[in-house]
């Protein structure tokens, strides 16, 4: 693309034929304005925004969609590259050409009558050298506010846009909100999505994974680094160091709760740079360093609570940027409050739903939906890192990978090296949860937890990861886990939640060296008590439980892997294949 940000805007003026043209600045001024309209605005028979109580939350605001529009839609998400090769098995693929035309003959004109917001933003801190600029056209004042919250808006965008061509193009609308005419199009090649007939986070926040996940997988691909769905965590120990983790878990299974933790050991403290998104460089001292493109959290509420995440708590409740956004939770009437299940232990007495109509507790069903999101400024976390806003990114010494699995998986195991812990992060498999539509609870394969969102083929992407391995001086160690692995009662074996920090304290202790481990086929196991339970009641038989390899039920695993390999065909890597076999070998013995 050869356009100014001026002419881009005169363009989408001309396309989408809207009636008033607004350019964000960024301000806080903007957005008390922008929430106030937002709240006498209608759009699709409902209040765009209803204020809630400002004492407890303060400038918090309830939006409910429209209830086909509650989650990603991977069905009708396309990445539109000119062959189908290139996009591969793990994306939908478009024809480029018949993909614009489609989109072309929806979006033309769609905005009449309707103001188009033009966001001006930059995917991670402005000074970096990783950040990168990026502009995104709305007709939804839910989208400008919710973009003003997850990504650096306005003028400091504008500023570093200057006269240059080089932005991502992000086009959206809601449209009609109708599931028929609903396509979520990813033209890599010309850093460009056209999204149209949701406003869904995940769909309409152009800026999250359409661009710093699947557009920026692509580029990371050619300019030689790695965008992934990871947190990013510094681990303090008493004696002040700091260890940098990223985690890629897919979605709706406790990334935000990991990223926000209050580990179980006194002296011990975590420091958020990010809940969801990791942009991954090698430094010029040869380590990997991330940064957290993000500038908020768009987090699952449901499951949130002061048990279980009181630092998003507290966060819910800081004011220093606002708004902060509640999306299909339910409302406390007592209270104007939000809820959700998981919030407080008793469900308050007079609840609104997520739909808008009273609640019935007795109906059995939730009163907020299992995919109900806060959407708050990473700046009102309490325990984000000073390093937040480091340019240069973190340096990363390990790197973990999880799933939501019954069996099969241990609690957490240590790969042998960089390629191994690439091995391993390409077979992850999961249960799949609300956050994107579609049937719950089915294992599937989900490598790097990216399968819904790599750009381009994921054979290619699990080669760039090889090859990134050989760029980095100190390699960081890879650790897989498991947090959800069941007994024989279909109970939960492992308390989860503030009790994780036991996991991440014996992987602090690997990197150290100050922990030997056990030799297992799949990789290194804990040693007998290197992993600190003290004040946990947990028996040594179910520990033992929770860290063994069932050379049946890894058997069945191998089959799944194979089958999903198969899809690949010759994309898969040689060495990849190479370690399948030799896992094969070892749980056949
Ligand atoms: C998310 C997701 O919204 O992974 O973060 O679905
Ligand atoms: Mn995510």
């Amino acid at each position: 693309m050869t356009t100014s940000f001026e002419q881009f805007v005169q363009e989408m003026k001309d396309f989408l034929e809207p009636d008033k043209v607004y350019i964000m600045d960024g301000s806080q001024e903007e957005a008390n304005r922008l929430a106030a309209q937002a709240e006498k605005e209608v759009v699709d028979g409902r209040n765009v925004l209803t204020k809630l109580n400002g004492a407890q939350y303060p400038y918090s605001y309830w939006h409910r969609s429209n209830p086909n529009d509650v989650a990603r839609t991977e069905h009708l998400t396309f990445v539109c590259t000119p062959s189908e090769e290139e996009a591969g098995p793990n994306n939908n693929w478009m024809n480029p050409d018949e993909a614009k035309n489609k989109m072309n003959s929806l979006m033309k004109g769609c905005m009449k009558g309707r103001t188009m917001y033009v966001i001006p933003f930059v995917m991670g801190t402005p000074q970096s050298k990783y950040a990168k600029n990026c502009v995104e056209v709305t007709d939804s004042v839910y989208v400008a506010l919710s973009m003003r919250i997850m990504a650096r808006t306005g003028k400091q965008a504008l500023e570093r846009i200057g006269s240059s061509s080089d932005f991502f193009r992000g086009i959206h609308s809601i449209g009609d909100v109708n599931p028929d005419r609903r396509f979520i199009m990813h033209f890599p090649q010309e850093n460009l999505v056209m999204s149209f007939g949701s406003g869904y986070g995940g769909n309409a926040l152009l800026g999250k994974k359409c661009y710093s996940l699947r557009i920026a997988s692509y580029l990371g691909k050619q300019e030689g680094w790695l965008a992934e769905h990871m947190i990013v965590i510094g681990v303090q120990s008493p004696d002040g160091k700091i260890t940098y983790f990223v985690a890629a878990f897919p979605s709706a299974c406790g990334k935000t709760n990991l990223a926000l933790l209050e580990p179980v050991f006194p002296g011990y403290k975590v420091w958020t740079l990010g809940d969801d998104i990791a942009w991954l460089n090698v430094g010029e001292d040869g380590q990997l360093y991330a940064i957290n493109p993000e500038a908020g959290f768009f987090g699952v509420a449901p499951g949130t609570g002061e048990n279980t995440n009181p630092v998003m708590m507290q966060t819910l409740k800081n004011d220093k940027f606002f708004p902060t956004l509640f999306t299909n939770t339910a409302v406390d009437n007592a209270n104007n409050t939000p809820w959700w299940e998981g919030a407080t232990s008793d469900v308050p007495q007079d609840l609104t739903d997520w739909q808008g109509q009273k609640y019935d507790a007795s109906s059995g069903k939730p009163a907020a939906h299992p995919n109900s999101r806060f959407t708050v400024s990473a700046y009102n976390c309490p325990t984000l890192s000073p390093e937040y806003d480091n340019p240069k990114g973190v340096p990363i010494s390990g790197i973990i990978f999880g799933g939501r699995r019954a069996v099969t998986i241990p609690l957490v195991y240590e790969c042998k090296d960089w390629n191994s812990g690439v091995f391993m992060a390409s077979i992850i498999g999961s249960e799949t949860t609300a956050a994107a539509g579609g049937t719950q609870g089915v294992v599937r394969r989900d490598p790097m937890a990216m399968l819904p969102f790599c750009g381009y083929n994921m054979g290619q992407y699990f080669q760039h990861w090889l090859d990134m391995g050989k760029k980095i001086k100190k390699l960081p160690k890879v650790f897989m886990v498991n947090w959800f692995r069941k007994d024989e009662n279909g109970k939960f074996m492992w308390p989860g939640f503030r009790d994780n920090s036991r996991i991440i304290k014996w992987m602090i202790d690997r990197i150290e060296e100050k922990t030997g481990a056990v030799e297992s086929p799949i990789g290194l196991l804990p040693q007998d008590n290197a992993i600190n339970l003290d004040g946990l009641n947990i028996s040594k038989e179910t520990v033992d439980k929770l860290l063994s390899v069932n050379k049946e039920d890894w058997k069945k695993e191998i089959a799944l892997i194979e089958e999903f390999y198969s899809k690949f065909g010759d994309e898969i890597p040689k060495d990849l294949r190479a370690h399948l076999d030799s896992l094969k070998e070892k749980i056949e013995s």
